[in-house]
């Protein structure tokens, strides 16, 4: 069990410097086309040119689970949690989200913030603000142990900018 532990909070450990690498939106390998480049980068308020609201519920849905944006858009995603349950938005590509998820389930108590996601308490309602400089699909889940499972997710669809 410690050993399974150990790796746990490795894998978690791991995220977490990935997203801050991210989040600092300059990394010092600067090669450009890894994961956290194609799904964007945190957004400035300033500049958001797009909200969209999104609801999630306790049967595992989020409404809506198919959004539209153009690519270099910034987008404030207001996100209500209608359910009694925790729940929470996360977006990233879906191998990340299914990692992420992954240690989730082994360690359901870990505390996780990041600019890429949300977790709200029931009936909380939270933002994220988020830059979208890849055309291309990003997904999004909700990571609380069994939701994703349940098909909480979905999926913002990157229009090429200019079309
Ligand atoms: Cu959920």
């Amino acid at each position: 069990m410690t050993h399974t532990f150990r790796n746990t909070v490795f894998a978690v450990g791991a995220a977490l410097a990935a997203a801050g690498a991210f989040a600092s939106g300059t990394h010092a390998g600067g090669h450009g086309h890894d994961a956290e480049a194609a799904v964007g980068k945190p957004g400035v308020a300033a500049k958001v040119t797009r909200t969209v609201q999104v609801d999630m519920t306790d049967s595992m849905r989020f409404t809506p689970a198919d959004i539209k944006v153009r690519q270099g858009e910034t987008v404030r995603f207001v996100v209500k949690n209608s359910g009694v349950l925790k729940h929470e938005l996360v977006l990233g590509t879906e191998k990340a989200l299914l990692a992420h998820y992954e240690a989730m389930k082994k360690n359901p108590e870990m505390e996780h913030a990041d600019p890429n996601m949300v977790t709200l308490a029931a009936g909380k309602t939270g933002e994220i603000v988020w830059q979208f400089t890849q055309a291309g699909k990003v997904d999004f889940g909700c990571l609380q142990p069994g939701h994703y499972d349940a098909g909480m997710k979905g999926a913002v669809l990157v229009g090429k900018a200019g079309k």
